[in-house]
């Protein structure tokens, strides 16, 4: 009875307002579960992966995406027209807009995500953590409200015991708005420039104040909730090396937490869910200071990056439960189901020179060789002869690897990093090894400072490559040379033959 009742909400077909890896990632899952999937692809993305491994797809417009992936009420009108019965929005793009999940409902669609005023609430900072202290959640001491004046400002800063604090804009995220102020003196001024910055960033000028936590670890808590009223944790990923507020690698589980603290801090994540009536999945950000203490930092109403490493040690497909809760079941897991198993890494690769200052990469992918093996995920949108534009995110695959213990693990993706083989771009390679050959990384003692901190050892480590890169490129140009000279009689031949694939594939990335 109960499966005749969940087989009428059924999604048999269900379009994925996104591209690239995630589009992708998508994809196979609704492949395993018998789901058709529509794909929508701007010019550039005309013969993707996405495109091609979707059962339909349909052109939305130019590449730029406030012309393509963000045309919310086209991709509705192709959900419907091509049958679909729900929309999955991936991360990034629509996949946090409040008004999108809405239409989507109204247009008699399934979102599969959270409920629009979830995710409303949860893009005010100032709402959400007045929701979370409500509920008994921790947050960073601060004010409650915006803040109007210098006078205000400075009576608040007093009240938390003085400097340092932390300017943050209401509208906020990502670190958009945020000014550090350390004494009495800058504050005026940092006012005024965080203000400005939150008015040009989300057109919205209200700051508020918090005390800065000067050496925190990004614990991020992910989040299951169906809409019959079950709540579960999957235990946490440590997100804290990122380079200007991009994560570069994430693990699961976290080095530092004690049982009794990854206990408690899971609690208190599901009772944040709980608080905003949360349904899909979601993850609760912490920030978790060297003594113990942590604080709600916002919660991510949408399925994030780096959410394999959870799936590699929770043994779960988010995907799957995902598009699950949206049609209704409940879930099939309760908290003591979750039995978490070694250790998982993700290192994101960009398409960014490392040796210029992280500047985009785009070009042709002439040469593509995934690394293989036990214990070893890629989740990737591109394949060989791809086109990486300068239209979207850099990010272009994933690399996740799986091992019993944290040390194996690290192991592990050292031997995939250099076994990854990618020409026609540069990628973050470099960086993910330098950051994972860092005694204080291998330690597992590292803050959100860690970039920073050790950047000048870092950036010793990749450029060294960059020696080597250059002596090579140095030696293939005279070997071209070389045989372009023995090659003048038969130049059509000679073309062809003018170096061999396989002393190519020699060569490190
Ligand atoms: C903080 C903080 C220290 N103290 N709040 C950065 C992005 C935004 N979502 C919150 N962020 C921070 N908030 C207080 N009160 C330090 C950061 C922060 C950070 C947080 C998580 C991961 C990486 C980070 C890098 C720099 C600063």
């Amino acid at each position: 009875m109960r499966e005749a009742i969940f087989s009428m909400k059924m999604t048999k077909k269900l379009l994925i307002a996104n591209r690239g890896e995630i589009a992708v990632r998508i994809i196979r899952t609704c492949r395993e579960m018998g789901i058709h999937t529509v794909a929508v692809y701007s010019d550039v993305d005309r013969l993707s992966p996405h495109v091609l491994m979707a059962e339909e797809a349909y052109h939305i417009g130019p590449p730029p995406s406030t012309e393509s992936y963000l045309l919310g009420e086209k991709l509705i009108e192709i959900a419907l027209q091509s049958g679909c019965q729900a929309i999955h929005p991936g991360y990034g793009f629509l996949s946090e807009n409040a008004d999108f999940a809405r239409a989507v409902m109204e247009a008699g669609l399934i979102f599969i995500g959270p409920r629009p005023e979830t995710i409303e609430l949860m893009g005010s900072k100032t709402a959400s953590r007045k929701t979370m202290i409500d509920a008994g959640v921790p947050v960073v001491p601060g004010s409650k409200e915006a803040v109007q004046s210098l006078s205000q400002a400075e009576e608040i800063i007093a009240s938390l015991g003085g400097y340092p604090i932390l300017l943050k804009a209401a509208a906020g995220g990502g670190g958009k708005g945020m000014r550090v102020v350390k004494t009495a003196s800058e504050l005026s001024r940092a006012l005024e420039a965080a203000k400005g910055e939150a008015l040009k960033a989300f057109g919205d000028d209200t700051v508020y104040i918090e005390k800065f936590v000067e050496n925190p670890k990004h614990i991020e808590f992910q989040i299951l909730a169906d809409q019959h009223g079950n709540v579960i944790h999957l235990w946490e990923r440590d997100c804290s090396i990122q380079r200007r507020h991009q994560k570069v690698i994430e693990e699961c589980p976290s080095k530092i937490l004690t049982p009794e603290k990854r206990m408690e801090m899971g609690e208190i994540a599901r009772k944040a869910a709980q608080a905003c009536g949360y349904v899909n999945a979601g993850t609760v950000e912490f920030l978790y200071d060297s003594d113990g203490s942590f604080y709600f930092l916002e919660m991510n109403t949408r399925l994030q990056v780096e959410h394999p490493v959870t799936e590699m040690v929770m043994g779960v497909d988010l995907v799957q439960l995902q598009i699950k809760i949206a049609q209704n079941d409940p879930l099939p897991l309760q908290q003591d189901d979750i039995h978490p198993r070694g250790h998982a890494l993700e290192c994101r690769i960009n398409a960014e020179d490392v040796f210029n200052n992280f500047v985009p990469s785009t070009g042709k992918i002439t040469n593509l060789q995934h690394p293989e093996g036990p214990g070893i995920r890629v989740d990737s949108g591109i394949e060989a002869h791809s086109e990486i534009t300068r239209y979207y995110d850099p990010m272009f695959a994933k690399l996740i690897v799986w091992a019993p213990s944290r040390e194996d693990a690290l192991q592990k993706m050292l031997r995939a990093l250099m076994e990854f083989r990618i020409t026609g771009v540069q990628t973050t390679i470099p960086f993910c090894l330098s950051v994972l050959t860092h005694p204080e990384f291998r330690k597992g003692e590292f803050t959100t400072r860690f970039v920073d901190l050790y950047w000048d050892e870092l950036k010793e480590s990749f450029m060294d490559e960059k020696e080597i890169l250059d002596v090579l490129a140095a030696a293939l140009a005279c070997y071209r040379d070389t045989t372009r000279k023995f090659q003048t009689t038969t130049p059509q031949d000679g073309a062809a033959k003018s170096i061999s694939p396989w002393k190519l594939r020699a060569l490190p990335r």
